[in-house]
């Protein structure tokens, strides 16, 4: 968010908003003045995040999570990674807000207002786990350009809204629909209104799952303006990149999508395994679907010092797109022998789960707990970076902490 654009359009009571009190003599206040107050904004405040998240970027807003603040089962707005490619929009009316479904594969395209949207379809609630596509790209060599996420652009929360699938269907879409587009109300970083700073979607029958939502709620509040007020696409399981902020569109197309974003390296990975540094040919690519198998030790946080005989609680949380994960396992001898976690169950579909085991050490000296899921298939992480690709994406290597036994 560039502050000038930003003064440019906030609203007297979106200052009040930002700075949580009156400004007693605003009458007497030049247009277009930026409250000293609010320049240079500290993110941590503006976007209500714990000062211990990472900000990676600031135009646009890029915020990551540490392994130890996503300790909890249901990802609180505090500890949410923050990933944009635009300027958030920062006029926003929820009384005018629309929803507008268009596109080759409807039979008319229809608008309907946020409250419409509330009143006419039944509303659901599920916890569903939204991961960035790029999250590990710091691991990366040679490195991948964008944001170097480590491990914390992973988040899990409540999302209340919606069925699109219920909407699609009051609206009546065409058996030749393929992939469905969405639009959002935020901005291109040039400042160029014509171009959509991110435009992507997901197959039709990725559109009319159960847990794909149109939600205007997290965590059973309205959804925090840096997520996506005032409402929001929820695609589970998928690149978070597909789950649209902020969206006022989405079109039901006869064709993959081809909005901005859907081409070229990005969320695109070589179809095949490449050589790490290779060219690849943009028909070689493909589009990233449901996300690898991935865990996380979220307790303790790497470092722990623990005394000799004693033994180490840890636990966390795993992860396989579409696919349940089966088996958590880990090991403190640097993936030599594996040891079963406990591992419950995901609270609905699309959910991360929750592992936890006790882990016994021989003798004093330093160790490593490595953490390794296996999804439904049989798939597992790799120990090491796995299959390397231009912008970085996938990286679902094993988490790791560190331990001394004293
Ligand atoms: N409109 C819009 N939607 C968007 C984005 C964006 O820049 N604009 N970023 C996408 C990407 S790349 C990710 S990883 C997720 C991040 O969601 P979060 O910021 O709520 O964690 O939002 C996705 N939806
Ligand atoms: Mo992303």
């Amino acid at each position: 968010m560039n502050r000038r654009d930003f003064s440019k359009q906030l609203s007297l009571a979106g200052m009040t908003g930002l700075l949580g009190t009156s400004i007693v003599f605003s009458k007497n206040m030049p247009k277009g003045y930026w409250p000293i107050a609010l320049q240079d904004p500290d993110p941590f405040s503006l976007f209500d995040k714990d000062k211990e998240m990472t900000v990676l970027n600031d135009r646009p807003w890029n915020i990551e999570a540490k392994a130890h603040l996503l300790n909890d089962k249901v990802t609180p707005n505090k500890y949410m990674f923050v990933r944009n490619n635009g300027r958030i929009p920062d006029t926003i009316d929820v009384n005018s807000w629309t929803l507008t479904i268009d596109g080759e594969a409807i039979r008319k395209s229809k608008t309907y207002s946020l409250q419409e949207l509330k009143t006419k379809f039944k509303p659901y609630t599920y916890q569903l786990t939204l991961e960035c596509g790029g999250n590990g790209r710091s691991e990366f060599d040679p490195p991948a350009k964008g944001n170097q996420w480590t491990v914390g652009a992973i988040s899990c929360a409540q999302w209340t809204g919606v069925r699109l699938r219920d909407v699609l269907e009051d609206v009546g879409i065409t058996d030749g629909a393929v992939y469905i587009g969405y639009h959002a109300a935020d901005t291109h970083l040039s400042g160029d209104p014509t171009k959509e700073p991110i435009s992507r979607g997901v197959p039709i029958k990725k559109a009319l799952l159960d847990e794909t939502l149109l939600a205007y709620k997290m965590n059973g509040q309205a959804i925090p303006l840096a997520h996506g007020f005032p409402l929001r696409l929820v695609c589970g399981g998928w690149p978070a990149s597909a789950s649209g902020k902020w969206i006022n569109g989405i079109s039901v197309r006869n064709r993959v999508h081809d909005g901005a974003k859907m081409g070229g390296s990005s969320y695109r990975v070589p179809c095949e395994t490449v050589a790490p540094g290779s060219q690849i040919k943009e028909t070689a690519m493909c589009i990233i679907e449901s996300m690898p198998v991935k865990s996380l030790i979220t307790y303790p946080r790497s470092g722990a010092l623990i005394k000799e005989g004693q033994s180490l609680s840890i636990n966390g949380h795993a992860w396989a797109g579409e696919l349940e994960v089966t088996k958590m396992e880990y090991s403190i001898d640097f993936g030599s022998t594996w040891k079963d976690c406990t591992l419950e169950k995901p609270v609905n579909r699309l959910a991360w789960q929750h592992f936890m085991a006790n882990v016994q050490f021989p003798k004093k000296g330093y160790y490593e707990v490595w953490a390794r899921a296996t999804d439904k298939e049989g798939k597992s992480q790799p120990m090491v970076l796995p299959g390397w690709n231009p912008k970085g994406y996938l990286n679902n290597a094993c988490h790791r902490i560190a331990v001394k036994v004293v």
